[in-house]
């Protein structure tokens, strides 16, 4: 007997296949071990010990201070010489400093919210001190200044300790000096001699580490797209080794050591519009040094008051 053949066209093959449908597969399931970018909080990014994790308010408080507008960030001066730094400003100031390359500018950029400091995978790219003023108004001064300074190590200019040192023990205006340290390289000799520079002259300091990506996961292209428990749990373990030397005991120590906080960030990895990692808690670093806390307004905090205003908004 013939049998009848019949071939189908290729929509009706699809149709009438008899091999199992494949379930509607959605969007993949959360992997538990890996944490999204914006959920992460303070205290997984950075180490109080002898200060407290800024609360979520003082964020925002830090975060709206230092968001862009007509009159901040501004350039306010540069000098090359201590004694060419203008005396008559006396508003706080704070000072980056740290190794050539490891993220200064950067960083600076990435607090300011905007392109204004030059930047280059070459290390000795900046080599005079440079200043910003930030929460300006008309005609009104600055709130805080910022200080870009030039990198020491590599490719540095020679004179660079003697006339930031005259920089850091004359200057009357300096409310803290914050020292970054790469978090692949960790803290190298010549940190540990500034270090003890700033312990010898009790210049108030704190360390902040840079470029935490590279700790947090082997590439940068996959931390943009979360971190893994590992990751952080490396990061704290690395914070905590960090302890002794940024805080030596006190009987070898020739003065005060850092303040006890130790703060993560990564200005290349951004959470958010305006936001890059681990910003919010340095702007917020900054204000504490400043004296602009949000502190007490009739009774309320200054930093309270603006996210309660912020919330009644439609
Ligand atoms: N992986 C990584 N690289 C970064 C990060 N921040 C900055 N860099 C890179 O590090 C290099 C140096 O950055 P700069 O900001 O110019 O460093 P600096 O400390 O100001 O350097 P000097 O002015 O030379 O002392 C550049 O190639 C940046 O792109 C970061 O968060 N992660
Ligand atoms: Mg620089």
């Amino acid at each position: 007997m013939k049998t009848l053949s019949c071939r189908l066209s290729k929509p009706a093959r699809r149709l009438y296949s008899t091999s199992k449908p494949t379930p509607n597969a959605g969007p993949p399931p959360p992997n538990p071990n890996k944490r999204d970018l914006k959920d992460l909080a303070t205290s997984d990014l950075c180490y109080y010990w002898d200060t407290k994790s800024p609360t979520a308010e003082q964020l925002a408080f830090a975060n709206k201070l230092f968001t862009p507008s007509r009159h901040s960030p501004l350039k306010l001066w540069s000098a090359s010489k201590f004694r060419t730094t203008p005396m008559s400003s006396l508003e706080p100031e704070v000072a980056f400093l740290g190794r050539s390359n490891v993220g200064k500018s950067s960083l600076l950029n990435a607090i300011m919210g905007q392109e204004i400091c030059w930047t280059s995978s070459k290390p000795g790219r900046t080599r005079e001190m440079n200043a910003f003023g930030i929460g300006g108004t008309k005609g009104g001064e600055h709130k805080v200044v910022l200080l870009d300074m030039p990198g020491y190590g590599k490719a540095s200019r020679s004179e660079w300790g003697s006339e930031i040192m005259k920089y850091l023990k004359g200057r009357k205006q300096l409310r803290r000096a914050f020292i970054l340290v790469d978090s692949e390289h960790g803290i190298k000799p010549n940190d540990a001699y500034i270090l003890g520079l700033f312990r010898r002259y009790a210049i108030p300091h704190q360390i902040v580490i840079s470029k935490v990506d590279k700790v947090l996961g082997k590439k940068q292209k996959q931390v943009k797209t979360g971190v893994s428990t590992i990751g952080l749990q490396r990061l704290q373990e690395m914070l905590q080794g960090l302890r002794e030397a940024v805080q030596p005991d006190i009987r070898v120590s020739e003065g005060p050591g850092a303040l006890g906080e130790l703060i993560t960030c990564s200005a290349d990895i951004k959470v958010g519009p305006g936001r890059a990692l681990g910003v919010d808690a340095v702007r917020w670093a900054i204000l504490s040094a400043a004296g602009i806390d949000g502190s007490l307004e009739g009774g309320t905090l200054a930093s309270e008051k603006m996210s309660a205003a912020s919330s009644a908004l439609p």
